[in-house]
């Protein structure tokens, strides 16, 4: 979008609504947009902006603070073990972002074990087996097991018995009902808080940000479940709709602690409020 401010041209109802449109399209909804182009009238007309310069740069601001008053620094793996599980539909990117902060944590000097929780497909248990081959750490879990809540729970007892530092969970992303999914997530939890007292220490939900507004509805349906207390989103790079992230600040307040950015076990970034506003308004086609 940053063409549209080049040079000290003056501001006028035309740029303004220029704005406006654009910040919808790239998906930042229409609640924080309205937010957004309130507060740029406001410096307005209190004189505080008076070239479209200044307009961009109190608009990176505005949206950087939007995003930075929700964050929270991560939690230390203190407990051992840290019982972070991990949730989200389908595709959205758990069982691959599972293998990457496992990496994350090894490459910090932590012992990580993960947990095969995602059961109703034989494969995801495969996949998770081979995250956990690529970063050498155990496996709980093996194809044929149909009992998800038995494996955290059996996860949690050995990761506790081996003196794991953290341990991660995957969970299924799709049962026969949307409602059925919701009740195995919350007894997932149950297991794992009665396995280790004050766990799960994390439940992270994932979201594939290049879903867009479908992104918002998961999100609040998760932590109306089970109080997600902090967001994943994947597949920021390539052409995801990534203003999402405004929206889901704003009505759920859940921090993001981190993002994927590609398919490699490296490709997990911890949030930067800063740059992704940058990246953002820089993209072309807003
Ligand atoms: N480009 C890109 N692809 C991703 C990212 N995260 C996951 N994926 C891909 O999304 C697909 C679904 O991921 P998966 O981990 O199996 O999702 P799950 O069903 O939620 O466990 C796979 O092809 C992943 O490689 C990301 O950050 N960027
Ligand atoms: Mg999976």
């Amino acid at each position: 979008m940053g063409d549209l401010f080049l040079g000290k041209k003056a501001i006028d109802d035309e740029l303004l609504e220029e704005v406006e449109t654009r910040l919808i399209m790239a998906d930042v909804g229409q609640a924080t947009t309205r937010a957004l182009i309130d507060a740029l009238h406001q410096q307005i007309s209190r004189k505080q902006i008076n070239d479209a310069e200044a307009l961009f740069e109190t608009l990176s601001q505005l949206m950087i603070e939007r995003l930075e008053r929700v964050q929270k620094p991560r939690p230390a793996p203190t407990e051992q073990p840290h019982i972070i599980v991990v949730c989200g539909i389908n595709g959205a990117g758990k069982t691959t972002t599972i293998g990457k902060l496992a990496h994350h944590y090894k490459q910090s000097g932590h012992k990580v074990m993960l947990a095969a929780g995602d059961t109703f497909r034989a494969a995801a248990v495969e996949q998770l087996i081979t995250w956990g081959e690529r970063n050498q750490i155990p496996v709980i879990g093996e194809p044929g097991r149909q009992d998800s809540a038995s494996v955290l729970f059996d996860a949690a007892q050995s990761a506790r018995a081996r003196n794991m530092d953290v341990l991660i969970a995957d969970t299924a992303g799709r049962l026969h009902t949307q409602g059925g999914l919701m009740d195995e997530l919350k007894k997932l939890i149950r297991v794992v808080s009665k396995s280790i007292p004050g766990a799960p220490h994390e439940i992270l939900l994932v979201l594939d940000a290049s879903i867009g507004q479908n992104a918002l509805n998961q999100a609040r349906q998760f932590h109306e479940a089970v109080g997600v207390t902090g967001l994943i989103v994947t597949k920021l790079d390539g052409t995801a709709k990534g203003g999402i992230l405004f929206a889901i600040a704003d009505e759920l307040k859940l921090p993001i602690d981190f993002i994927g950015v590609g398919e490699q076990i490296a490709d997990l970034r911890p949030f930067d409020p800063k740059g992704y506003v940058d990246a953002l308004l820089d993209r072309e086609d807003i």
